[in-house]
């Protein structure tokens, strides 16, 4: 493949944006090589700025579940934005989006729109901190909530990738109230709590891993944090920004049966638009202003064409479960057919996948935890990333991050990414 106009975009962007892109986890720096330039995307397909063609399990991170450019999600945008594209006012879709969204997943109460999954977490603890008069949280190493200062302590994503899971500039005062636990590991979070009794305010965690490559929760994990925060009153927060909507039409926490206190929501409920969304309790959630006196505003939260782009989308994933079956299906597929080739072949992958959420891990272990994932040969998963683009597939470049299938990846696009694995895997394992 040919990526010249490629390289010369990039030689640009590195003058003019720091390393050349808007977010870490688009640059290639962990697989070696420059970035691909997007220009346009259809269902399951990407083009890049030469005219090459992928198909992509990128999906925007996670909301283009639908495949790109959804007819419905475009015909939605186009008749909102002629009655003007920002108001800074209420808006009747607001109190219809919020109404869809707690019609979905239960435990959300009320909601408040904002504009990403950061906005969406970062307030999420204030408001957990300002319910419970406490000020110390617990997270997961791995885990990754978005940039805010309290969540950059060993976290996953790109912080993980580009190895600053500790980020400076976040201060020591700040991160001396976010303490860490093991994923899966129950006893570690009880350490934590016996430690500091009567000072967690909220226990964070991705109810599934996406930030890590995408990591099941252990048989009774998630029930046991409900019972521990039930018992300590400490609020729990599922970060469903990749789950929600995606490994269940009521997310993680209808998939395992939990309610959580409070839910982060993001990209998903835009339809590729900007947003995110935080929702749980009404007792919790009335505390914020102006109904309450936790401080939390922006003027483009519940902006009317991300509601009309996600409503859209919203809409059909409400009504039309043959979505979930195909996702399932098609994971299920791509698991299969890759995991019996491994096998066959005794290669160091590991396969982890929950519904169409999935990760080639390159070690021979299971995958529990971070430090589980941080045995992987990232210099092999570089090699397979870009034997991988180079048959036309575009994978997340980082070993640390989850693949996200659409519904409307066909067959044949599978077969195609099963014979490219076989090929790709071949080529660094054998090289
Ligand atoms: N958490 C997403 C990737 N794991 C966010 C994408 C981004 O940071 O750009």
């Amino acid at each position: 493949m040919i990526h010249t106009t490629s390289e010369k975009l990039f030689d640009r962007a590195v003058q003019v944006i720091p390393g050349g892109v808007n977010s870490p986890v688009r640059a290639f720096a962990s697989v070696g090589g420059k970035p691909v330039f997007i220009t346009k995307a259809s269902g399951s397909r990407m083009w890049d700025v030469d005219g090459n063609e992928y198909i992509d399990y990128v999906g925007s991170w996670g909301p283009m579940i639908l495949g790109h450019a959804y007819q419905p999600i475009l015909d939605a945008l186009r008749t909102v934005m002629t009655d003007g594209t920002s108001f800074g006012a209420a808006t009747e879709r607001e109190v219809e989006m919020a109404e869809l969204i707690r019609s979905i997943m239960p435990s959300i109460e009320m909601v408040r729109m904002v504009n990403s999954g950061t906005e969406a977490t970062m307030s999420a603890i204030r408001l957990a901190r300002a319910y419970t008069k406490r000020n110390k949280i617990l997270k997961f190493d791995g885990c990754y909530h978005g940039h805010a200062d309290s969540f950059l302590i060993k976290a996953g994503s790109g912080a993980a990738t580009f190895g600053v899971p500790d980020s400076p500039g976040v201060t020591a005062s700040v991160a001396e109230h976010t303490l860490t636990a093991e994923f899966n590991n129950i006893e570690s979070v009880r350490a934590q709590v016996q430690q500091h009794p009567h000072e967690i305010a909220s226990i964070i965690v991705e109810p599934v891993v996406g930030n890590m490559g995408c990591i099941p929760p252990k048989n009774n994990f998630l029930n046991d944090l409900r019972t521990l925060c039930d018992a300590e009153n400490i609020v729990l927060i599922f970060d469903e920004v990749m789950t929600g909507f995606r490994v269940a039409l009521g997310g993680a926490q209808e998939r395992f049966n939990i309610k959580p206190d409070l839910t982060t929501l993001g990209k998903i409920i835009g339809g590729g638009l900007p947003v995110g969304a935080y929702g749980g309790k009404k007792e919790i959630m009335k505390m914020i202003a102006p109904s309450g006196p936790v401080y939390q505003a922006g003027t483009l939260s519940g902006n009317p064409l991300a509601m009309a782009a996600g409503m859209a989308q919203l809409k059909i994933l409400k009504t039309d479960s043959s979505v979930y079956e195909k996702l399932e299906q098609s994971g299920s597929l791509l698991e299969k057919e890759i995991g019996q080739f491994i096998a066959q072949k005794k290669y160091s992958v590991t396969i982890n996948r929950v519904g169409s959420m999935m990760t080639l891990f390159f070690t021979s272990q299971p995958i529990r935890n971070a430090d589980d994932a941080r045995t992987c040969n990232t210099k092999l998963f570089g090699e397979f990333f870009q034997s991988m683009l180079n048959e036309g597939i575009y994978l997340p470049p980082s070993q640390f991050e989850a693949a996200f299938i659409s519904s409307a990846h066909s067959s044949k696009d599978l077969e195609k990414t099963v014979k490219a694995v076989q090929k790709s895997l071949s080529k660094v394992f054998e090289m």
